[in-house]
């Protein structure tokens, strides 16, 4: 099988159950961490998939690698950090009930508890040690996303290291992923930042929302204008359509219709699946397919981790007719 590995913070999620924090109760855990989510995804789609992170020596910490594990990702590159907690982030999700603070109904808030974890830790060392390092050199793909250079310099400058290094044919993806809430007002920094790994990525995706806050435009055109150098640019827009450019060819491909639980990790569940398709080297239209079906999956549950049909059924409705497909 392809092999893949994907590097950045894991963090335990306490997803509440509805209605605003003050009055929610009872929370789910679950895992997350958008690399984590990436990984979970590749791994269910037969790539052989690593995960290189690091937890805190905690329960959470235990948790995150023991469900990476049991979804079939190998964790033997996660470093258990006796310094720094794991990091942990409160998923708030809206009632509708119009109660002051409550958010519409499927709308969510994300609330990280995070600063100084294990996973802001992240460095350049962290890619170094023979077990990491063997992963890389053999990956075809490596994925990471705009989240880890927001953490920390260190973790900053481990995306760095990662982008630079001696390719020799394996493939870098990269996912915007832009959280305003990491930089702060480190606004033209992010822009600089996230620009320079969407230019040096051979696979990048980006949300048109997000490319708009950041870049400044989120029209697929204009974007493409100013990234030429990704050989795939992947464009989701707020209409739930995929636009792929691959090298001088664009292809759309519209979201599945159907009735969302709860968005976060949908982006992820998304590259994951077109990820993966594009390592068992199917065409561009069928991996938009891969990528909206596995973002169905996180779209109909709540936790972040898309739990996905098994992949022949994958593979079935990748297959549909466009008619079909509508
Ligand atoms: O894409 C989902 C992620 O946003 C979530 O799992 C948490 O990694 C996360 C982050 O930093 O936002």
């Amino acid at each position: 099988p392809p092999r893949a590995v994907t590097v950045g913070e894991g963090l335990a999620v306490l997803v509440a159950r509805s209605g605003p924090l003050e009055q929610s109760a009872v929370f789910d855990r679950g895992a997350g961490g958008a690399e984590a989510n990436v990984a979970l995804v590749l791994a269910q789609l037969g790539v052989s998939t690593a995960w290189v992170s690091r937890v805190g020596d905690d329960g959470f910490g235990r948790y995150l690698v023991a469900q990476l594990a049991a979804g079939g990702v190998d964790v033997g590159a996660v470093t258990v950090d006796p310094d720094h907690p794991t990091g942990l982030y409160v998923k708030e999700r809206g009632s509708g009930s119009g109660a002051p603070h409550d958010l519409p109904a499927h709308a969510s808030r994300m609330h990280y508890y995070r600063a100084g974890s294990a996973g802001s830790a992240l460095s350049p060392a962290d890619l170094a040690p023979r077990i990491a390092a063997g992963l890389l050199d053999r990956a075809d793909l490596v994925h990471f996303t705009g989240i880890t250079p927001a953490l920390s310099a260190s973790a900053n400058e481990l995306t760095r290291t990662l982008i630079a290094l001696p390719r020799r044919g394996r493939l870098v993806s990269f996912d915007l992923n832009y959280r305003p809430a990491l930089w702060g007002s480190r606004v033209d920094a992010a822009a600089d930042e996230l620009a320079a790994h969407v230019r040096g990525a051979d696979v990048a995706l980006l949300g048109a929302d997000e490319a708009a806050e950041i870049f400044g435009t989120g029209d697929p055109a204009a974007l493409r204008a100013l990234f030429p150098e990704p050989a795939q640019l992947i464009i989701k827009n707020d209409k739930h359509t995929v636009l792929a450019f691959d090298g001088d060819t664009a292809v759309e491909v519209p979201a599945l219709a159907l009735e969302i639980t709860e968005r976060i990790g949908a982006g992820d569940a998304f590259a994951g699946g077109y990820l993966a398709a594009l390592l068992h080297g199917v065409d561009p239209r069928t991996r938009l397919r891969y990528g909206h079906l596995c973002a169905a999956a996180a779209l109909t549950a709540t936790g972040d981790a898309a739990k996905l049909p098994p992949a022949q059924e994958i593979r079935r409705l990748a297959a549909l007719t466009d008619r079909e497909w509508a």
